[in-house]
């Protein structure tokens, strides 16, 4: 598809700028979270995740990660509370690897980054006719930032991790029915919250991050697997292993990150 930009030495986080140089905005996802300094903020509520009703439709490779697509014709899995004015409706998620090692999420605590992270993307509307025209929007999307921490077997990332070798390549995608996210989640849900943006392009400056502080533990066998996914397409030629397809943490700036306990 139209865009060549990507995680190489060409093509990475440090020349995305040229082609959007909003890279080097004021409100640019992801950063360092130093807990020391987030401010503890007492009117900020709990988060409900009402993903009951989720309809999962597919799971796709799009070049830069692999990806869990939802119906969002309507209003069936939102996000609410917490630092958000109205629900947002569940879009997608998707996760951020590394390779060998143990660096791969986008976001950092204290400088210290996890084996991955997954991104489950919700987006406003009530104040937005299409997905497109949130994403665009100070105040389009809601992510919640999910670490994730070696150790043991996830109980049911295997879910996800049988279906790989079904989307190999970019541009693949195939039926992923009757999926919950929630199944992902660590037991407690409290959050750091900030304002910032889309890690990879279009960058743009449209997304209340919600980062849970608690991480969920997965094996090196299952974040192994997503090492098998290609960034490039099956008739290419040149093949790419999927790895490092994260963003490293961007300057805070004038922004303060919120704590919710
Ligand atoms: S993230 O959670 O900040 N990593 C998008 C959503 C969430 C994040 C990053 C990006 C997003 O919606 N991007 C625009 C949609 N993409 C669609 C695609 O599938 O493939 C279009 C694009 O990039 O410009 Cu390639
Ligand atoms: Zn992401």
């Amino acid at each position: 598809t139209g865009h060549h930009w990507g995680y190489g030495k060409e093509d990475g986080p440090s020349a995305w700028h040229r082609q959007y140089p909003v890279a080097k905005g004021n409100r640019q996802s992801p950063i360092d979270i130093i807990p020391n300094e987030a401010r503890r903020d007492s009117t900020l509520g709990p988060i409900f995740l009402k993903y009951d009703q989720c309809r999962s439709l597919n799971i796709a490779n799009n070049g830069h990660s692999v990806v869990v697509e939802f119906d969002d014709s309507d209003d069936r899995s939102v996000v609410l509370g917490g630092p958000l004015d109205n629900p947002y409706r569940l879009k997608q998620f998707h996760f951020h690897w590394g390779g060998k090692g143990c660096e791969g999420s986008e976001h950092t605590v204290a400088g210290v980054g996890y084996a991955s992270e997954l991104h489950v993307v919700h987006w406003n509307a009530v104040k937005y006719k299409t997905y497109n025209d949130a994403a665009a929007a100070p105040d389009g999307l809601a992510v919640l930032g999910i670490f994730l921490e070696l150790g043991d077997d996830h109980r049911w990332l295997h879910m996800i991790t049988d279906a790989l070798y079904t989307v190999k390549f970019k541009g693949s995608a195939t039926d992923f029915k009757g999926f919950n996210p929630k199944c992902l989640l660590p037991s407690s849900l409290h959050y750091w919250t900030y304002l910032g943006s889309l890690t990879t392009p279009p960058l743009h400056e449209s997304v209340t991050w919600i980062v849970l502080k608690e991480p969920i533990v997965v094996s090196e066998k299952q974040l192994g697997m997503f090492r098998m996914l290609q960034f490039n397409g099956e008739e290419e030629d040149q093949r790419m292993r999927m790895e490092n397809n994260f963003r490293p943490p961007q300057n805070l700036k004038e922004r303060i990150v919120r704590s919710s306990n």
